[in-house]
């Protein structure tokens, strides 16, 4: 946990610095360092802690080196000469901010000092964050245009907890641990390995082959037989987990009981388990989960966290034996005895859920049709890599810029024309998930590729599912499968100006798969 620089007049200050340094994430008996990059000497970067309605202002600080970590692939939109090779922007993910403190791609700094020439949105150093929202799992990471893959996969990610102090009667402290799970590969020196980007093509996805987590590599933690609150995020480039919690010494495992999604509490507590309200925790890039465990009774067992969501991820499982990355984690439990009391989760869940009520907004009555996409690009004449998009579109094409109104809530429709799953994050809001329809890809794809202009409720059908009992909170991604079209409704409050939407498989987003929106005032 980081210490405010200063503390005054309702507001945290922090300086972070942004570095280049080596950490021990392989495992020691390895002896071998990795150069990362991190936040203030750390990755993942250090956790912040705020509380709703007191505000945080945090200089982002770039002294990192002039030459990238990585291999920079000039041909990715935003990457192009001149653009410096190392260009950093924070965004803290899930965070009700102003343009400006947002982390818009566009709003970079190099290390000495350059932005770019022609942004939307203008580069500020200190970002402001209100927190004037509910209490929830925020997390900051790069944002770069055409870089964001390779800045995040360098290291820069870490929490930012936005906590109600009710919240302590939850298990905290030492039993509040936020895990970040993310996949690396390394070379035989240790080193980060990732694809070099000279290749005649855009890398289209990475999957590391190493499980990390909180920046160590094939980890596991040490647990009291008592109840634990963790805090799940997947901060992979990627990768798509299933995880599910598996006894390596005894039968039977405790159940998750999530209470959180993305962006605040459920209404009632998801069973995760056996004999649960979902079997698995599936979690996409981006997306987080709070669960509370309790090991009581488990004295002297091993846990492993397993996973069985495969590479690339299309909506469907496998069997863990053909998992790529079958164990993430392992939670051994010892025999400590320690005092516990907590609340029971329901009846937290009711009273932080009053102090929380839904913002007021009105429903504008607009339905909008989004798609997700694949294409090519001509990223020089003559020469054509194979890209994602949403809507078809450019990130620089002004047309593709839609315009929400302030105060009000829409009904989004993304529907899935490729054959892998994205996770589709919407900065500034939060929305609620209404349901997910089956769509005839193929179909449309048809269409469309004869010149038949087909609209997007043609190609739906049947009944709208209803999103799982884990799922029905406020949410800032969303996971869309092949054949799919998922229905949320995001509530466009806090400020007007100019955000993003996109995928977020990294290498997606760098590609073309992220175009800009822009709420505008009611008139
Ligand atoms: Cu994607």
């Amino acid at each position: 946990m980081l210490t405010p620089t200063s503390r005054k007049a309702g507001t945290d200050r922090y300086e972070i610095e942004l570095t280049e340094f080596d950490q021990t994430v392989l495992p020691t008996s390895m002896g071998k360092e990795t150069t990362v990059w991190g936040y203030a000497g750390s990755y993942p970067g250090p956790t912040i802690e705020a509380r709703p309605d007191r505000a945080v202002e945090v200089k982002w600080i770039n002294n990192l080196p002039t030459d990238h970590l990585l291999s920079v692939d000039q041909q990715v939109h935003g990457a192009e000469p001149p653009a410096p090779e190392t260009r950093i922007v924070t965004h803290l993910h899930g965070a009700v901010t102003r343009p400006r403190s947002d982390g818009n791609p566009e709003a970079w700094v190099s290390p000495d000092g350059k932005t770019a020439a022609d942004s939307d949105v203008d580069y500020q150093q200190v970002k402001e964050y209100p927190n004037g929202q509910e209490p929830a799992t925020l997390w900051y990471h790069d944002h770069a245009m055409g870089i964001t893959r390779l800045n995040v996969y360098a290291g820069l990610a870490g929490f930012y907890l936005l906590r109600d102090p009710m919240e302590n009667s939850l298990p905290s402290g030492d039993y509040e641990v936020p895990i970040v799970i993310q996949d690396r590969s390394f070379n035989s020196n240790g080193s980060l390995f990732y694809p070099d980007g000279t290749d005649d093509d855009f890398e289209a996805e990475f999957f590391g082959d190493v499980p990390v987590v909180n920046g160590k590599a094939y980890p596991y933690l040490e647990v009291e037989p008592r109840t634990y609150r963790f805090r799940f995020l997947n901060g992979s480039n990627g990768r798509v987990f299933n995880l599910k919690l598996q006894n390596e010494t005894a039968s039977g495992v405790p159940m998750m009981n999530q209470i959180a999604t993305d962006l605040g509490f459920l209404e009632s507590v998801a069973t995760i388990g056996a004999d649960g309200d979902h079997a698995s925790l599936l979690l996409s890039g981006a997306e987080r989960a709070d669960i509370v465990v309790d090991f009581s009774g488990f004295e002297g067992q091993t846990f492993t966290l397993t996973n069985t969501a495969p590479t690339p991820y299309a909506g469907e499982t496998v069997p863990i034996s053909e998992s790529d990355m079958p164990e993430i984690m392992q939670i051994k439990v010892n025999e400590t005895e320690s005092e516990e009391s907590h609340i029971p989760l329901s009846r937290f869940l009711t009273q932080i859920n009053r102090r929380y009520p839904e913002p007021d907004v009105t429903e504008s009555g607009t339905t909008r049709y989004m798609t997700l996409d694949t294409g090519t690009l001509e990223v020089a004449p003559g020469i054509e890599y194979d890209s994602h998009f949403l809507n078809q579109s450019l990130y620089t094409d002004e047309e593709a810029v839609v315009q929400p109104t302030f105060g009000t809530s829409e009904e989004w429709v993304v529907a899935n024309v490729t054959g892998d799953s994205h996770p589709v994050h919407l900065h500034l809001v939060d929305f609620e998930v209404i349901g997910r329809q089956t769509f005839n890809a193929e179909a449309f794809d048809e269409a469309r590729e004869a010149g038949a202009d087909p609209t997007v409720p043609d190609y739906l059908d049947g009944q709208v599912t209803k999103p799982g009992a884990g799922e029905a909170g406020p949410k800032d991604t969303v996971l869309v499968n092949p054949n799919e079209a998922a229905i949320i409704r995001p509530a466009f409050t806090g400020f007007t100006g100019r955000y993003v939407w996109h995928c977020h498989i990294l290498e997606h987003e760098d590609q073309e798969m992220m175009l800009p929106y822009e709420v505008v005032p009611a008139e």
